[in-house]
């Protein structure tokens, strides 16, 4: 089966489970644990903050993020396909107590007029906007960076209104190996950011959230109180280090491959998606105009070999991974376009 559902499935590496099964550990809620220390101290040194912690998963990290930076019945504005709003269960409401002001954006990002906008002015009737959350790459906008200079503007902006910015950068290594700019600059643009190390970079769990050392102090104790305080988690942590250290440059390989596929589906009638969109690791197509629906699409594909997912409003996401090899990519087109032809005969 040649699984591009998500960047999640990848397994570990022989070398992560190496690194796990030597891993030295110790009770990380007493602070004991040397290797969930060395893995927050790379993570903070890579992403240029003074302190990070290592969270469970990614909506572990932008759901401590959002309690930390807001108190209930605040604002907090986000662009209209993010994941922290559109995949994260209503967690902001129902774990931090805040409205969610939603601002629609082309190629996940919102123009920042409308941010402007969207801030609340200080008035008796309104909630006080306290946060602006960005997501780089944008998942539901197919992997789309946002560049440096856009965040600079929306930067600007909650700096000026003092609202505090939260990065969810759960594939935030992406963004930086497609543009060939360094994480950190990147980071140095928002005052918290949520790294995956469980996406493309390979490992079995966990996230970081990373920020001022006062900032990380306050989210650990969110962290402990969502239980996500662990014990022995060095285990854990190692394969972590693994991923920030030696999982980030073959990312290229999976921006070429998806990139490979993007050009393969736009030339096959029926389905629409422009391959010029294709940034980074995620390739999204509109099969609309087949007919089939989506969830037929995705068993006809199930049996030819292929897996991808369904993403509504009948687009269908396919991302590229480690074990995802180039002759994958050729079989999975072939595999697609033998779909594709099937339903497009009773078009
Ligand atoms: N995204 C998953 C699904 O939840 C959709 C995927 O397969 O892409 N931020 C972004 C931008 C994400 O894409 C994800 C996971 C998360 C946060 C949450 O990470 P986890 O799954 O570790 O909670």
């Amino acid at each position: 089966m040649i699984d591009l559902r998500s960047d999640t499935v990848t397994k570990p590496t022989p070398a992560m489970r190496a690194a796990m099964a030597n891993a030295e550990v110790g009770d990380d809620v007493y602070g004991e644990d040397k290797t969930v220390i060395a893995l927050e101290e790379t993570a903070a040194s890579l992403l240029g903050k003074e302190a990070a912690l290592f969270v469970t998963s990614g909506t572990q990290g932008n759901q401590v993020a959002v309690l930390t930076h807001t108190r209930p019945s605040q604002e907090v504005i986000v662009e209209s396909q993010a994941h922290i709003y559109f995949y994260e269960v209503g967690a902001m409401a129902a774990l931090a107590g805040v409205q969610v002001r939603t601002v629609a954006g082309i190629r996940g990002q919102m123009h920042p007029d409308h941010v402007k906008h969207a801030i609340r002015d200080d008035d008796i009737h309104f909630p006080q906007t306290s946060l602006i959350c960005l997501e780089n790459t944008h998942n539901r906008a197919g992997g789309a960076v946002l560049p440096l200079a856009y965040m600079d503007e929306i930067q600007t902006i909650a700096r000026d209104k003092k609202i505090a910015l939260h990065l969810d950068g759960a594939r935030l290594f992406h963004a930086a190996v497609a543009t060939g700019q360094p994480i950190v600059e990147f980071a140095r643009r928002v005052d918290s950011v949520q790294v995956c190390l469980s996406k493309g970079l390979s490992a079995p769990i966990g996230s970081i959230l990373a920020g001022s050392r006062d900032f990380i102090y306050r989210a650990r104790k969110w962290r402990k109180a969502l239980g996500g305080g662990m014990r022995q988690v060095g285990v854990l942590a190692a394969p972590g280090l693994i991923a920030l250290t030696q999982m980030v440059d073959r990312l290229q390989n999976d921006h070429d491959r998806a990139k490979r596929l993007a050009s393969a589906l736009s030339q096959m009638p029926g389905v629409s998606m422009h391959p010029d969109h294709v940034e980074t690791n995620i390739v999204i197509a509109d099969i609309t105009k087949l007919r089939c629906s989506p969830e037929e699409f995705l068993h006809d594909l199930a049996n030819v070999g292929v897996l991808a997912s369904n993403f509504g409003d009948g687009l269908i996401r396919f991302v590229t991974h480690l074990g995802i090899e180039d002759d994958d990519i050729e079989q999975a087109i072939m595999g697609i376009h033998q779909v594709v032809q099937a339903h497009k005969q009773f078009a």
